[in-house]
């Protein structure tokens, strides 16, 4: 998968994406990632990307005229073109499947106020990672990058697969354990040492169901 972020904050993204999985990624071809400054398709001497609402009030709105250029420059038909605010759809795991399958995302991250209206014309989808108000996209964009980059063929271990499909029923994870079997008097349950594999997976299925009660009904529904 080709992946390309445009943004005014490129040093934010040093990181986050060259390290574990997605830098292994990277690293195998699997993902060819590039992160541009939106500033490179200015034409002026003060590289400008923003300036004063017209009708007034406070902060900035970001320019079309960048960011019409980069999007031309870089997308193509093939290309999903999304852009990260508070006011987008809220990102999931089935939304990550979704967008695994792409050949080539192109990210747009904007700041202060937000974009001026004519840069939604560009896009394909509006997404946000949750309701709250960051500084600027950088964050949202790292997010589903990291989210969709481990459900590229090939970037997780077999192991690793098999666990995300039983995460994708919906309920939480069930309590794991390792050695030693006692650490300061907490005791792993009789069950996880008993050998009996049914067993073990019915006791996984009932806490994973209290779980879900307890911590996510909504996910219940
Ligand atoms: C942003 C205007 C973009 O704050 C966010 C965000 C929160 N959840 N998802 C995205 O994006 C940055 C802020 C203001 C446009």
């Amino acid at each position: 998968m080709k992946i390309d972020v445009l943004t005014l904050f490129p040093e934010m993204f040093t990181g986050p994406l060259d390290v574990s999985m997605v830098a292994r990624a990277r690293k195998a071809g699997l993902l060819d990632l590039q992160i541009r400054n939106l500033r490179d398709w200015t034409h002026d001497r003060h590289k400008t990307v923003d300036d004063r609402p017209f009708g007034g009030g406070p902060g900035m709105v970001l320019k079309p005229e960048p960011v019409f250029e980069a999007v031309e420059a870089l997308a193509s038909e093939k290309t999903r073109v999304l852009m990260m605010a508070p006011t987008g759809r809220v990102f999931t795991q089935a939304m990550a499947r979704e967008l695994a399958g792409e050949e080539h995302l192109l990210f747009l991250c904007g700041s202060y106020e937000g974009f001026d209206e004519r840069i939604r014309t560009l896009i394909d989808d509006e997404l946000s990672i949750g309701d709250y108000v960051l500084t600027n996209g950088g964050l949202p964009a790292m997010v589903i990058i990291d989210a969709v980059t481990r459900l590229l063929p090939g970037v997780l271990g077999h192991d690793e697969s098999a666990h995300d499909e039983s995460f994708s029923h919906g309920l939480l994870e069930y309590p794991h354990y390792t050695r030693p079997a006692e650490f300061r008097e907490m005791k792993v349950p009789d069950v996880l040492l008993s050998g009996n594999h049914a067993e073990i997976e019915k006791w996984r299925r009932e806490q994973s169901k209290r779980r879900t009660e307890e911590r996510r009904p909504d996910l219940l529904e």
